[in-house]
């Protein structure tokens, strides 16, 4: 087995609702299920990732946004209660993460020799963001694999989505090097939906899928041709187009987590696996997997 080595990338949506589906112990509302496409996108990437015994995963998420800099966690374990802002109703989950927290570090420290503001999160009472626990949750549900939880940095909103995209690139780099320093076998979910604009108004039963389908017809297409760019493994030109699909699909790509990984894993230019593409509210996701190993085939063993 390698060591020191990025051994796959997800494209991993965090939409509460798919947790909330899965009617887990420690999500506190019941469902009668739904958006079962999409789950039964991250049952097959489960059994991938599984087979191949990662040490760590590092997860970014767009729900964990901050102003200066890039934040990672810096204590071992956080213990919590999280709670959807918009969706209270669909998610209130408690949590129990153990943090690779010698990861973290060398993230911080390959981030300042590149000149990047980087910080640590030492608050014990610190909240996890419910992104990067749906995204570690629906990969692995048992969450018995440490994870290095990544901020995303503001710069898209306050400069541009260009400057943003640069900013991602550098993260991606300093995590490759922070990896191969470390010796372990990692796991990258880049923790964002696809096209966002979603209905503002949600069935009775919020898991009624008579309701459920994607807002606009040109949100769908925008989706299919970012999914075939990377089906066709044309990561490079898909960054290069990421900006316009932020602009015109209101993308939550525009949060970073996309381009990070694909940097990270020196673009890729072997097909992913489309797992699955489904709605929810409205909004465009896809579970997607870069395995350079599977280069786009599903793995049996499990
Ligand atoms: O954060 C989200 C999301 N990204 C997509 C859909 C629904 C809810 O929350
Ligand atoms: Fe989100």
């Amino acid at each position: 087995m390698e060591k020191g080595k990025i051994i796959a990338g997800v494209l991993a949506p965090h939409p509460p609702h798919l947790v909330y589906a899965e009617n887990p112990p420690q999500n506190e509302p019941r469902s009668e299920g739904g958006w079962d496409q999409l789950r039964w996108g991250y049952e097959r990437v489960r059994k991938n990732l599984a087979a191949k015994k990662p040490d760590v995963y590092i997860v970014h998420s767009p729900h964990w946004m901050t102003y200066v800099g890039h934040h990672v966690l810096g204590l071992e374990h956080f213990k919590g209660l999280s709670v959807d802002p918009i969706f209270p109703h669909l998610f209130r989950f408690q949590y129990d993460i153990k943090v690779d927290v010698e990861l973290s570090m060398l993230i911080k420290e390959e981030g300042d020799k590149a000149g990047m503001t980087m910080k640590v999160m030492r608050n014990p009472d610190f909240r996890i963001d419910y992104g990067a626990i749906t995204s570690n949750f629906l990969v692995n549900p048992p969450m018995d694999v440490p994870i290095v939880s990544i901020s995303s940095n503001n710069s898209p909103y306050y400069f541009s989505n260009e400057v943003g995209q640069e900013e991602m690139k550098k993260l991606g780099h300093v995590t490759q090097r922070a990896v191969e320093r470390s010796g372990k076998r990692a796991v990258l979910l880049a923790s964002n939906s696809l096209s966002h604009r979603h209905f503002v108004n949600e069935p009775e039963i919020p898991e009624d899928m008579s309701h459920e389908h994607i807002y606009h017809h040109g949100q769908y297409l925008w989706d299919m041709e970012v999914l075939k760019m990377m089906k066709q493994g044309r990561a490079q030109e898909l960054i290069d187009c990421l900006p316009e699909f932020m602009d015109m699909a209101s993308a939550e790509v525009k949060a970073g987590g996309l381009t990070w990984m694909l940097s990270a894993l020196g673009m890729p230019s072997y097909p992913a696996e489309v797992h699955a593409y489904g709605s929810v509210i409205g909004t465009g996701n896809a579970v997607v997997e870069w395995d350079h190993e599977l280069q786009g085939g599903t793995s049996h063993g499990a």
